[in-house]
C-alpha cells in the first residue's frame, strides 16, 4: 500500500499543488491577497538563527557561481525559484500523507469533512503567517481566509483524488468487491482516464494563472514607473543627466573595466524579503519621534521642501560581497542632511540613537554622535536625479558615509529617538556592529584586445577598481605571478571622496599565461589588509588576482 500512496501521492501532490501556487500568484497580481510561498520563506528567512541563514546564502552563492552566474542579478530569482519549490515540495509531502491515511480508512462515507480537516491542518499555520508577514494593503483577515480556503479546497480535491486514484470509484458508491491491490483493469482505465484529466485541468489552470498573472504584474510594474516618472518633476538638486565631474581625466579606464558610474537599473541590490517593498509615495510619512522636543512627522514634500537638498556620488557595498564580487555600485544620491532635520525636531539630552524602522520588517540603530560628526549623513530621496527606485527603497533610505549596506535602511517608515543601544535586523544575526567598510582593489580586466604600441613595447592595460569608503585610495599597485615588484598604477580621480577609484596599469606584454595580483593604500598611508577573511562577519578582506592568456 506505501509504495503506491508515496508514488501518487507525489505525482497527486504536482498536480494539485502547480495549479494552487498559479492561482495564489493571479490573486495576489490581481487583488493583492499576497504570495504564501514568499511569505512562508520570508518568515523562515527571519526566523532561523543567523549563522543558518548565512550558511544558505552562501551555499547558494556557492551554487549561482559555479553554474556561471552574476550574483548580483540571479540571487533574488533563484531565491524566489526555492521559495516557491520548498512550497511545492511541502504541499507534495502533505499529499502524500493525505494518500497513506486515506488507504487506511475503512469509512469512506465521511470523507470531504476528513478533507477539509486535512486541508485546515495543513491551512491555518500558513494563513496565519502570510496574515502575518504580507505586505499588502488588504487587511490581513482578508488574507487569512483567502489562503485558508485554498487550503481547505487542496484538502477535500486531496482526499477525492486520493480516493479516486487509490480506490478507483466514486467515493459515494460502495466498497469495490475486489481487494484494492488486485485491481481490475476497468479500474485501471478510469484511473489512467482521471489523472489525465486532472492533468490537463492542471496544466491549464497552472498556464493560464501564471500567464495572465505576469501580464497584471507587469503592467503594474509600469504604473508604478509612470508614478515616479511624474513624480520627477517635483524633485530639488539635480536633473536625470547628472554631469560626471571628472570627465576630463586624463587617465581612462582600460578597455573592460566596469562603468565608473552604474546605470541604475544595474545597481546591485539586497533585501531581507523574496520581494522588493512596494509604499505608495502619496500615502507614506515619516514619524520622528521617542525622546525629541517636537516630534514631528514629515511627508515626503515637506523633506524635500523645507531642507537644502545634498548631492554626493556615493559608491554602496554589501557586507556579504566576496573579494571581486559584483555588490557594489556607484550612484549619485540625493537628499536632506539628517543634522538639518534632527536641529528641528530637537532631541533631548538623554538621546544617544536613533532607531529607524523600514517597511519590510528591517530595522538598524544609528549613533547620534556619528550624525552629529558628518554633515553627509543624510535621509536620501532620490538617485541619478529620479526618486528611488522601489527596489532601492523608494521613497526614503539613509546615507552613512564609510559603513556597509547592512547598517543603511532603505522604505524608511519611521525614526524613534532612543537611549539605549538596540541592535540592528543584521547585528542580531552576529554580523558587525559598525560594519565600517573594509579596504579592496579589484582587478576587472585585462584588456588583451586592447594593446597599446609605446616606441618598440607592446603594452596591456589592466584595470578596475579600488575602493576605501570615504578614506580615499592613494596609490594601487600590481604583481606579475606572484613575484617581483610590485608595480604602481595610474589612479583616475574619483566621482567623489565617497566613491570607488578607477584605476590602470599599462603592463609591458610577455607571452603566456600569467597571474595577477592587485593591492591598494589608503589615503593616508594604512594599506589593505591582506590577510583572506571571509565576508562574515565584518567584511571581506584578501587581495584579488586574475590570470589571463596573452
Ligand atoms: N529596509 C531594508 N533596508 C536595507 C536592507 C533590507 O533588506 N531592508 N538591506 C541592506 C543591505 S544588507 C544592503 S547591502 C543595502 C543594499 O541596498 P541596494 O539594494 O539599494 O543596493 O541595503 C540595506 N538596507
Ligand atoms: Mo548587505
Amino acid at each position: 500500500m506505501k509504495p503506491r500512496a508515496l508514488g501518487w501521492g507525489a505525482l497527486a501532490g504536482v498536480l494539485l499543488l502547480a495549479p494552487m501556487i498559479a492561482i495564489m500568484y493571479l490573486a495576489d497580481k490581481l487583488l493583492h491577497l499576497s504570495f504564501p510561498p514568499f511569505d512562508v520563506f520570508d518568515w523562515i528567512a527571519r526566523i532561523l538563527p543567523g549563522p543558518v541563514i548565512t550558511f544558505g546564502i552562501d551555499l547558494m552563492i556557492d551554487v549561482l557561481r559555479f553554474l556561471g552566474l552574476s550574483v548580483a542579478d540571479t540571487a533574488k530569482t533563484a531565491e524566489q525559484a526555492i521559495a516557491i519549490l520548498i512550497f511545492l515540495v511541502g504541499g507534495m509531502a502533505f499529499t502524500i500523507v493525505v494518500f497513506i491515511l486515506v488507504g487506511r480508512w475503512e469509512r469512506l462515507g465521511i470523507w470531504p469533512l476528513r478533507g477539509l480537516v486535512i486541508g485546515a491542518i495543513a491551512g491555518i499555520p500558513i494563513a496565519l503567517i502570510t496574515a502575518n508577514i504580507a505586505q499588502s494593503s488588504v487587511h490581513p483577515v482578508w488574507i487569512f481566509m483567502w489562503t485558508l480556503f485554498l487550503f481547505l479546497t487542496w484538502g477535500a480535491v486531496a482526499v477525492r483524488t486520493a480516493i479516486g486514484v487509490l480506490i478507483g470509484r466514486q467515493p459515494g458508491a460502495a466498497m469495490p468487491e475486489v481487494a484494492m491491490d488486485e485491481t481490475a483493469s476497468v479500474q485501471v482505465l478510469g484511473r489512467r482516464q482521471f489523472l489525465i484529466r486532472m492533468g490537463a485541468t492542471a496544466a491549464t489552470i497552472t498556464v493560464a494563472g501564471a500567464s495572465i498573472g505576469q501580464l497584471l504584474s507587469a503592467s503594474e510594474n509600469r504604473a508604478r514607473e509612470d508614478e515616479l516618472a511624474s513624480m520627477q518633476t517635483q524633485m530639488p538638486g539635480s536633473g536625470p543627466m547628472i554631469e560626471l565631474p571628472n570627465e576630463d581625466d586624463p587617465v581612462k579606464p582600460a578597455l573592460g573595466t566596469r562603468p565608473e558610474y552604474t546605470a541604475v537599473r544595474d545597481h546591485y541590490k539586497v533585501f531581507i524579503r523574496s520581494q522588493p517593498t512596494m509604499i505608495d509615495g502619496a500615502s507614506w510619512n515619516l514619524p520622528i519621534t521617542g525622546l525629541v522636543e517636537t516630534p514631528t512627522t514629515f511627508t515626503l514634500d515637506n523633506i524635500m521642501a523645507f531642507y537644502e537638498p545634498r548631492s554626493e556620488f556615493v559608491t554602496l557595498t554589501c557586507i556579504s560581497n566576496r573579494i571581486g564580487g559584483s555588490l557594489i555600485s556607484t550612484t549619485h544620491w540625493t537628499g536632506a542632511s539628517l543634522q538639518d532635520i534632527l536641529a528641528d525636531v530637537k532631541p533631548t539630552s538623554d538621546a544617544r540613537y536613533l532607531f529607524i524602522t523600514s517597511g519590510d520588517g528591517f530595522y538598524e540603530t544609528v549613533d547620534l554622535d556619528l550624525i552629529a560628526n558628518d554633515e553627509r549623513i543624510m535621509l536620501a530621496y532620490a538617485w541619478d536625479g529620479r526618486p528611488i527606485p522601489f527596489d532601492h527603497g523608494f521613497p526614503l533610505r539613509i546615507w552613512l558615509p564609510d559603513r556597509y549596506g547592512m547598517k543603511q535602511p532603505k522604505w524608511i517608515t519611521g525614526i524613534e529617538v532612543i537611549g539605549e543601544y538596540k541592535p540592528g535586523y543584521w547585528v542580531e544575526r552576529n554580523w558587525d556592529e559598525v560594519a565600517r567598510i573594509k579596504t579592496t582593489s579589484v582587478i576587472d580586466t585585462v584588456a588583451v584586445e586592447a594593446t597599446i604600441t609605446e616606441g618598440d613595447q607592446t603594452l596591456v592595460p589592466i584595470g578596475g577598481i579600488a575602493f576605501a569608503g570615504v578614506r580615499g585610495i592613494s596609490k594601487v599597485e600590481v604583481q606579475i605571478d606572484g613575484a617581483g615588484p610590485w608595480r604602481e598604477a595610474q589612479l583616475r580621480r574619483p566621482l567623489s571622496e565617497a566613491t570607488w577609484v578607477i584605476w590602470r596599469y599599462n603592463w609591458p606584454l610577455s607571452e603566456g599565461d600569467h597571474s595577477f595580483e592587485v593591492r591598494c593604500v589608503e589615503a593616508d598611508g594604512t594599506p589593505q589588509i591582506v590577510e583572506r577573511d571571509p565576508p562574515r562577519p565584518s567584511g571581506a578582506t584578501g587581495l584579488h588576482s586574475k590570470r589571463a592568456q596573452v
